[in-house]
């Protein structure tokens, strides 16, 4: 399991947002996110590179800080 920590998200609507662009990449399935800790977690099916994760993760108006 991959851990990343995410700075920006304030509601359950960000953790949605997140959720919903890391399950959209190739390879990433089981995405959780907690909200209190802002960390994420999810499962590669294949190898994912962490700036395509982090890439997407910006991209949804948040960012990966660990
Ligand atoms: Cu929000």
């Amino acid at each position: 399991m991959k851990s990343i920590k995410i700075k920006g998200m304030s509601c359950q609507h960000c953790v949605m947002a997140v959720i919903k662009a890391l399950a959209a990449l190739d390879g990433v399935k089981d995405v959780n996110v907690d909200l209190k800790s802002g960390v994420a977690t999810y499962e590669e099916v294949k190898a994912v590179a962490l700036e395509v994760v982090a890439a997407a993760v910006k991209k949804a108006g948040y960012e990966v800080v660990e």
